[in-house]
């Protein structure tokens, strides 16, 4: 009797939770329910969650294998980090449950959010082509929710929905390190400032896209001084591990043109509010005095070989299959020759969340007030 009472109430959940799609409460609890405001989010592997274990590509743009994953979650995800992501720890901090992945296989609603990171994606589409779903892609895909969402809600509710979501960016880095990893010439076609525009420009179409579609709350990190990651201070041996200007000099364009961009997109389009992070004054502090903020190590990776592990080999499934993986991620900023490890990620989405303004590691919103304003 108390068995079949039971079948019923599961039964009875089962109906109310898909009954009342948007309203989060089949994935939340109650209290958290009627605050829940979505995040979708864009880019590259400072978010991808797993898009690219789904995807055609090579094991430079993956991370489905061990090492990775291997402190957190105990196994590989997907995720270039051994643990979790700066995505992760703000759904964390915004109440929301995991954010999946787009094509991760299996029906599940949209109501919450999705992530369309794609590791290796760039704004352009010459950006590691043939191998990510580039920035232009990952917005069909959300243009694909977007109808999803009207389609279970009906305009108004849809429209509600759209409005109140967050929109987190991270791009870019792989638009200016993809040309020194490659050989490819493209630098050489167009001046730093035009190429820069042209990576600028295909971002600005996307906000612009997703505004249309009724977005109001965008969030964005700059760029690291990208020379200075493992992997790039290998590029040329005769720097002898020093930092490679050229890209440097490529991310700090690229920042100068971001905050002036949103800054205009502030002004001229209604409604639009936005967060900027200072990614590169936080990474840089930890690079330089690591004892400050916890680690050992700013410099060099945990995994990886060669100079600063720089070598690109991670978990033995690349080009080069020698590598070594260090005793504790924890004491390390970087985790492999890219990416970094989940102890910084935590640090950085804590201040995304909620630094100050006038710290001027966030602005003008932090993401606390971005996800709370309507
Ligand atoms: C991926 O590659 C496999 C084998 O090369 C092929 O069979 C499959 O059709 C490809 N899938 C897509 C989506 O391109
Ligand atoms: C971005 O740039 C590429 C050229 O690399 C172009 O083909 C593409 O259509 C542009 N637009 C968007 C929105 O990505
Ligand atoms: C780039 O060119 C150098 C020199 O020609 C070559 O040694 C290297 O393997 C090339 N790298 C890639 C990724 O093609
Ligand atoms: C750069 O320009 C040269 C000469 O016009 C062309 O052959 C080459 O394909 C271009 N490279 C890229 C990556 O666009
Ligand atoms: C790299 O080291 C060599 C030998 O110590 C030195 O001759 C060279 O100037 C150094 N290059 C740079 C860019 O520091
Ligand atoms: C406006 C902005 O955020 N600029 C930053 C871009 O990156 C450089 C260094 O790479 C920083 O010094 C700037 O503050």
């Amino acid at each position: 009797m108390a068995r079949l009472s039971s079948l019923f109430f599961i039964l009875f959940l089962h109906i109310a939770l898909t009954a009342t799609r948007c309203r989060g409460k089949s994935q939340l609890p109650e209290k958290h329910a009627r605050a829940a405001v979505p995040i979708f989010l864009f880019g590259d592997s400072f978010l991808d969650v797993g898009n690219n274990n789904y995807i055609n590509t090579s094991t430079l743009d993956q991370a489905n294998f061990w090492p990775y994953g291997e402190t957190y979650f105990k196994f590989p995800t997907g995720r270039f980090s051994d643990g979790r992501l700066v995505s992760d720890f703000i759904a964390k901090h915004a109440n929301l449950p995991w954010i999946p992945p787009f094509l991760q296989p299996g029906f599940r609603q949209y109501c919450l959010g999705v992530n369309f990171a794609s590791a290796g994606a760039g704004a352009l589409a010459e950006t590691f082509q043939g191998f990510v779903i580039d920035l232009k892609t990952q917005l069909s895909y959300y243009n694909k929710v977007e109808s999803w969402l009207r389609q279970e809600l009906g305009n108004d509710e849809a429209r509600m929905t759209i409005s109140r979501a967050v929109y987190l960016f991270s791009i870019g880095s792989n638009d200016y390190m993809s040309p020194f990893l490659t050989n490819s010439t493209i630098l050489n076609n167009y001046s730093d400032s035009t190429y820069v525009g042209m990576v600028i420009g295909n971002l600005t179409t996307t906000i612009k896209e997703i505004y249309a579609r009724g977005g109001r709350k965008f969030a964005f990190i700059n760029l690291p001084d990208l020379g200075c990651v493992p992997g790039m201070r290998i590029i040329k041996s005769e720097n002898n591990g020093s930092c490679l200007e050229e890209v440097t000099s490529l991310a700090n364009l690229h920042n100068k043109s971001l905050s002036k961009l949103l800054f205009e997109l502030e002004k001229r389009l209604k409604g639009f509010k936005y967060s900027l992070f200072d990614f590169n004054s936080n990474l840089r502090q930890r690079m330089h005095h690591p004892s400050k903020y916890g680690f050992k190590e700013g410099e060099a990776a945990c995994c990886g070989t060669g100079p600063y592990r720089g070598v690109f080999s991670c978990g033995g499934k690349r080009i080069v299959k020698e590598f070594q993986l260090c005793k504790d991620p924890n004491d390390y900023v970087f985790w492999d020759s890219f990416h970094l490890t989940e102890k910084i990620y935590k640090q950085l989405a804590d201040q995304m969340w909620s630094a100050t303004s006038n710290s001027h590691d966030v602005g003008p919103y932090n993401l606390r007030k971005l996800f709370r304003i309507n």
